[in-house]
């Protein structure tokens, strides 16, 4: 299997390409869009999962396509899930997720099982378990599909219950598929009330496009480049290539705020941040695609991933008012950012960068308030 770190000869990390690229759609010869049918697979550390649980949440479909988490610890085996009782399945109430969703804690826990009974709390830090399939092991997923997968085990998944398959197991294309509307119809009453909205409206896709191929190579997968660097002279660029972007991005954002203030008053907050995003004054794929880096830049990035000529909060006023916007006023957002997974996740599970696995506790406090 292919390393997580660098994996040239230069020292330099490359990214593994995503083996399931299927689409549910209604013209696809077996993925219909059905609800109940498919189930996610997510980690709450991993900033591309994170992309399909506020899509997910964002478009009303929580009820209609279940998660699983997996613990935030990932070993040399991969992810790992609680043990759990495939039969649960049967039950009316497939939905229950920890926090994959848009539901209040409590609620939304996952039917307690074995040794985790009633113990919320833990469920909250650890994981789910897989009610679907009853796997331990997100490998057996892919063993499941493809008895001779050689490569890594990555969340997100999206797994068909019905043909025992991965559909898709790359993020830019399954919050694509979430947000295409093939599941709009499936929607409960609140998923259609919460849930109308298009993150890629027509008239902005090419600009979405634009702005995420630039976040995506420089800053999304930017920060792993310089984290996963194996030599100074290759991390020296790397982080360099981050900074500068950052600084791209704040001048984006102050563009778009400074617009903002003539349009609504330099005084009129609310208003203002009731249009503050990435692209076309309005909440699209971009800011989510680019929130799930800059919500984890500096509890983990910062230091893990020596992202450190500056934090968001000290060195970067537009991009820091952006996040916290997004964290604060909108529960897509805010309610699937668990920083206990990511803190814990990084620090422990990448024992080459950090061998002995202590997590530092700041900074404090994870987000600042807005
Ligand atoms: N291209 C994939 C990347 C997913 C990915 O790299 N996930 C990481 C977690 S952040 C993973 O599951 N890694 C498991 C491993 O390397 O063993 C996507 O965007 O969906």
């Amino acid at each position: 299997m292919s390393k997580q770190w660098a994996d040239s000869k230069d020292g330099a990390f490359k990214r593994q390409v995503s083996s399931f690229r299927d689409f549910v759609s209604t013209s696809h010869p077996v993925y219909k869009p059905a609800k109940g049918r498919y189930w996610l697979y997510v980690s709450l550390a991993c900033p591309w999962a994170h992309r399909t649980l506020i899509t997910r949440a964002l478009k009303g479909l929580c009820g209609v396509i279940g998660v699983s988490v997996v613990h935030w610890h990932l070993d040399d085996k991969g992810w790992r899930l609680l043990p759990g009782d495939p039969s649960y399945s049967s039950s009316n109430d497939i939905f229950y997720t920890i926090n994959g969703g848009m539901k209040d804690t409590e609620k939304n826990v996952s039917k307690p099982h074995g040794d985790c009974a009633n113990d919320s709390s833990k469920l909250w830090i650890d994981s789910s378990f897989d009610p679907i399939n009853g796997f331990e092991r997100l490998s057996q997923l892919y063993y499941k599909c493809n008895p001779e997968y050689n490569a890594r085990f990555t969340v997100p998944v999206l797994w068909d219950i019905e043909t025992q398959t991965i559909v898709n197991n790359e993020s830019a294309d399954i919050i694509r598929m979430l947000n295409s509307g093939v599941f709009d119809e499936l929607r409960d009453n609140e998923g259609k009330t919460n849930g109308d909205i298009d993150l890629v409206p027509k008239q902005l896709e090419k600009e979405i496009d634009e702005f995420n191929s630039w976040v995506y190579d420089n800053i999304n997968n930017g920060v792993y480049k310089a984290g996963f660097a194996e030599s100074s002279s290759v991390y020296e660029k790397e982080v360099t290539n981050v900074f500068n972007h950052l600084d791209k991005l704040e001048k984006v954002l102050q563009g778009t705020y400074e617009d903002l203030q003539s349009k609504y008053g330099k005084d009129n907050e609310k208003e203002i941040l009731k249009h503050y995003f990435a692209v076309g004054q309005q909440l699209t794929e971009a800011d989510v695609r680019l929130y799930t880096t800059i919500v984890r830049f500096d509890p983990v990035y910062v230091q893990h991933f020596k992202c450190n000529f500056t934090t968001i909060r000290d060195g970067y006023p537009y991009i820091h008012k952006w996040v916290r916007n997004l964290y604060w006023n909108y529960k897509a957002f805010g309610l699937t950012t668990n920083f206990d997974h990511i803190k814990l996740h990084y620090t422990r599970s990448h024992t080459r960068i950090n061998p002995l696995g202590i997590t530092p506790l700041g900074p404090k406090p994870d987000i600042k308030e807005l």
